[in-house]
């Protein structure tokens, strides 16, 4: 039987029990040890709350190291651990919450109230906060530890992540115990990630970024975490001086290099930068290289697959590439519509099969069905080749999304309610070049004849209808949309009209306001 994720942290444990796993500055840290007692505790809670393998235990909470206890306590029971933003809105959280049915939702104490309307006779509503406040850790502190998890195999159900879809509808990625564990392996194994690291963990745990990768590897290495509420690069520059690693996305690495204080000395413990999530800009990867002396690694992943392709550890790091497939993971380009692998160094479909690639998307069939080809390869949705030495490098996308900061934002959701504002005739959402989130969020509007052209209401109109970072940051009205002669809108283009929208200016319409 495969490991899982909770006998990999389980063994961690054995080892280095007394070891800080959460050093938490202000607040007391937190060691393996107490975190396991903890764990096990919140397990006996899920479990009293009528928590059965396979049910769904939702999770919309800031972060926090309980937050992290909570997964752990989820996998102990078999339950299937479903994270969500916090800054999804109601509208939002009511799908998530109908589509998954869990059984148990934990929201922010301050937000209770908010959600009491969501209340069924199958699920049960706890709070946790920041600091360990809330219902669920007290109970926590009234019953015993779970004496042991429930056993689980490979292909067990560990987690959902929602992922948007092209159509506007999330899809929920159903991700097995052998998932997560398989990529955690390759992972410990491909960037030499021990328990001698030690991790500056600035990501949100909602995510295959912060969680699959920077928390699985952590928990299963016996790894101490610096574990931050945000990214600040300020304070995050202050601490490496006493870590080893940080996980990024490249925002977090066009951020460092506005500071003056990213310099060889001020990272000179540290032994490994990696960026992902979107792309990492080549003069990123340049400048960082000539301002540290340290090649940022670049590795691509996605919710449905986690981690599939890493620039080597100890061979060449090379700007604008995202390396070779992780051990065990099989990648090929094949043509985009008819399937089939092409040779090296022709663009296609980049499509992946291995341990890590996900079961199927929740209660979607035929969705899954279609995202797979016959043979188990799994159509990524992006474009790309591979190299004359091996590496993949991503040129594009074959699927209708904006990656702003590391957060997809797929356009279909966001051109439906922008359609539905008054005045609005049509709207193309697209992302184009932005100097700190890589991609802003961009609206091209044509409005109603007669119609007030007024940016900044007609964004106003989105306020609390979906997440802030899914709302665009600035509109463009025109008279039409460009179109071919299929009348399908000319995205392309209209991403090559506006590239310039955002140089000299990573301020909103809304910021300026
Ligand atoms: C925050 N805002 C954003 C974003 N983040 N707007 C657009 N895009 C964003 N990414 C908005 C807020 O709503 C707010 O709006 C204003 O910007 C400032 O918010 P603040 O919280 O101060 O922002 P921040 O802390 O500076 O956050 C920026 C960030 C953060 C550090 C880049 O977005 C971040 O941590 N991103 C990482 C996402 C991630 O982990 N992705 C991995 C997905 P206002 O002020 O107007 O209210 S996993 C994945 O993609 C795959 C599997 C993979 O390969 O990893
Ligand atoms: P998600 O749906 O949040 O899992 O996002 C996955 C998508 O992020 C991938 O399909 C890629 O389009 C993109 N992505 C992840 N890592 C990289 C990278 N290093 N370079 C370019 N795109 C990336």
């Amino acid at each position: 039987m495969t490991e899982t994720i909770f006998e990999m942290f389980s063994k961690a444990c054995a080892v280095h029990g007394s070891k800080v796993l959460f050093e938490l500055g202000d607040r007391g840290d937190i060691s393996f040890d107490a975190a396991m007692e903890q764990s096990r505790r919140l397990a006996t809670v899920l479990r009293d709350l009528g928590v059965q393998p396979g049910d769904r235990v939702a999770v919309q909470i800031d972060k926090s190291p309980e937050a992290v206890l909570l997964y752990l306590a989820c996998l102990q029971t078999g339950g299937v651990f479903l994270p969500l933003n916090p800054a999804y809105t109601g509208a939002e959280i009511d799908y998530f919450l109908n589509d998954a049915t869990p059984r148990v939702f934990v929201c922010q104490p301050k937000a209770l109230h908010q959600h009491s309307v969501r209340q069924t006779g199958t699920m049960s509503t706890e709070t946790l906060g920041t600091r360990g406040e809330g219902s669920l850790m007290t109970r926590a502190a009234s019953v015993q530890p779970l004496p042991r998890p429930v056993t689980r195999t490979e292909n067990d159900p560990a987690a959902i992540l929602y992922t948007s879809g092209t159509t506007g509808r999330s899809k929920g990625a159903v991700l097995t115990h052998g998932n997560l564990a398989s990529n955690c392996e390759a992972l410990l194994d491909a960037w030499r990630f021990t328990h001698r690291d030690r991790l500056i963990h600035a990501l949100p745990i909602f995510h295959t970024h912060g969680l699959f990768v920077a928390c699985n590897m952590a928990l299963s290495a016996g790894a101490t975490m610096i574990f931050l509420p945000r990214f600040d690069p300020d304070h995050v520059i202050s601490l490496m001086k006493d870590a080893t690693v940080l996980m990024g996305v490249p925002t977090f690495y066009t951020r460092l290099l506005q500071s003056p204080r990213l310099t060889p000395a001020s990272t000179a413990s540290m032994r490994l930068f990696v960026s992902g999530s979107a792309p990492l800009s080549t003069r990123d990867h340049t400048t960082f290289s000539e301002r540290t002396g340290h090649a940022i690694l670049e590795r691509y992943g996605m919710t449905e697959t986690g981690m599939i392709t890493s620039n080597p550890y100890d061979g060449e790091r090379r700007p604008g590439a995202v390396g070779m497939p992780l051990p065990g993971i099989e990648i090929r380009i094949s043509a985009r519509d008819r399937g089939g692998r092409l040779p090296d160094g022709e663009i296609g479909a980049i499509e992946v099969r291995g341990p890590n690639v996900f079961q199927c998307y929740w209660h979607m069939p035929e969705k899954t069905a279609s995202e797979f080809r016959s043979d188990g390869f799994f159509v990524t949705g992006d474009l790309g080749l591979v190299d004359a030495d091996g590496y993949l490098r991503i040129v594009g996308r074959d699927k209708d999304l904006v990656i702003s900061g590391g957060y997809n934002v797929y356009p279909k959701e966001v051109e439906t309610l922008l359609d539905a504002q008054p005045g609005v005739e049509e709207t193309a959402v697209i992302g184009v070049p932005h100097p700190d989130l890589g991609e802003g969020v961009t609206a091209i509007v044509v409005a109603k004849p007669g119609a007030a052209r007024d940016e900044r209401s007609l964004l106003a109109g989105l306020s609390g209808r979906i997440a802030r970072y899914k709302q665009p940051k600035r509109a463009v009205f025109v008279e039409e949309l460009p179109r071919n002669v299929m009348g399908k809108v000319q995205k392309a283009e209209l991403r090559s009209r506006y590239s310039n929208l955002y140089q000299h200016d990573d301020t909103t319409a809304g910021e300026k306001a």
